[in-house]
């Protein structure tokens, strides 16, 4: 049995980052067992305020960027972390040399109705050892990530991660406290008939995204030859560990529903970490066009279209968009 510890000794060069992972998913273990005791734990319904996207906070929001924020201060490799629930970065310990990145509960409005909900977390370097981090410090494009994961708090509690070309997958077992590896290179099939969109926004999106799942609806009796099917989590982790397992496609793409807005999904912390263990699996990620973990950001909270999953069908909407003329 691999457990999480050692498959760390075996294939990380990094006891720093070894560490910090550790930390993350140490506080792992206790999301999931708040999770497990749901409305007995008194961490439903909503904390009250508004985080820096202007979303209602759940109480399990503040509580689980709390524990993580708590956790990485106390971890001297950590210079720094960001976290979707907070409008700046958090300075941490100036001598370490990793910054990390977190949706703390990413799919929170899933918490009350017993759905699948997770962590999602992105590991940086830091290069200004010795100083005191700042929001600029994290202003690193995707392909610079050291590490990337997410802890999925479903019928079990699954972390999926990547630090060297693998991407592999443990699962928490309840018992011991321990991480088990279950798979060692997880690989998508690069064709699919599944995908994922909340369609309600359908009269929002640009002309190519509307005529790329026109297409999918039209089936067999359409260009595709073929019928497919969606299915639609509404919590990106849930959606992402979905294609890791069996393939498919995802995508929040670009909409005018909010103008300020390139999309929903954030790119530091939600669809780099994504894209970095999709791509590593051997799929696509992408903007609709660009390779989302080649963006150079301007800002830890920045928006970004996605379109991530099985490489052939993320190439066929980049495809359609860049060829795409007005009928
Ligand atoms: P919440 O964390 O506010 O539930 O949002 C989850 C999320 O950011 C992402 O995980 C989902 O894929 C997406 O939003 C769902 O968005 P819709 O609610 O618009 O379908």
């Amino acid at each position: 049995m691999t457990t999480l510890t050692s498959y760390l000794d075996q294939h990380s060069t990094s006891t720093e980052l070894n560490d910090v992972i550790t930390t993350v998913t140490n506080v792992g273990k206790t999301i999931s067992q708040l999770l497990r005791k749901g409305a007995l734990a008194d961490i439903l319904g909503e904390a009250g305020n508004q985080n820096v996207q202007g979303e209602d906070q759940k109480k399990l929001d503040v509580l689980a960027n709390d524990l993580l924020l708590d956790a990485l201060a106390k971890n001297t490799h950590c210079a720094g972390v960001a976290s979707e629930e907070l409008d700046n970065a958090t300075p941490a310990n100036a001598d370490g040399s990793l910054l990390v990145l977190f949706d703390p509960l990413d799919g929170s409005s899933n918490i009350d109705i017993n759905m699948a909900v997770g962590t999602i977390f992105s590991i940086l370097p830091y290069q200004r050892q010795g100083q005191t981090s700042e929001n600029s410090d994290f202003l690193q494009a995707g392909n610079q990530q050291l590490a990337a994961g997410y802890l999925l708090y479903g019928t079990s509690t699954v972390l999926a991660l990547t630090i060297t070309e693998n991407v592999v997958m443990f699962s928490l077992d309840p018992d011991t406290g321990d991480y088990v590896l279950i798979e060692d290179n997880v690989q998508i099939d690069a064709d699919t008939s599944e995908y994922a969109i909340n369609s309600s926004n359908y009269r929002y999106w640009r002309a190519p995204m509307q005529q790329y799942i026109d297409e999918l609806i039209a089936g067999e009796a359409g260009v595709r030859g073929r019928d497919f099917n969606t299915r639609w989590v509404a919590a990106m982790v849930g959606d992402v560990h979905r294609i890791l397992c069996r393939g498919g496609l995802f995508t929040y793409p670009f909409d005018t529903k909010y103008a300020h807005k390139a999309g929903k999904l954030r790119l530091m912390y939600e669809a780099n970490p994504m894209s970095l263990l999709i791509e590593r699996a051997g799929g696509g990620a992408t903007d609709a066009v660009n390779r989302i973990l080649d963006i150079e950001p301007t800002d830890i909270h920045q928006r970004v279209p996605v379109v991530l999953g099985s490489k052939n069908e993320v190439d066929y909407v980049k495809d359609l968009h860049v060829n795409y003329s007005e009928k």
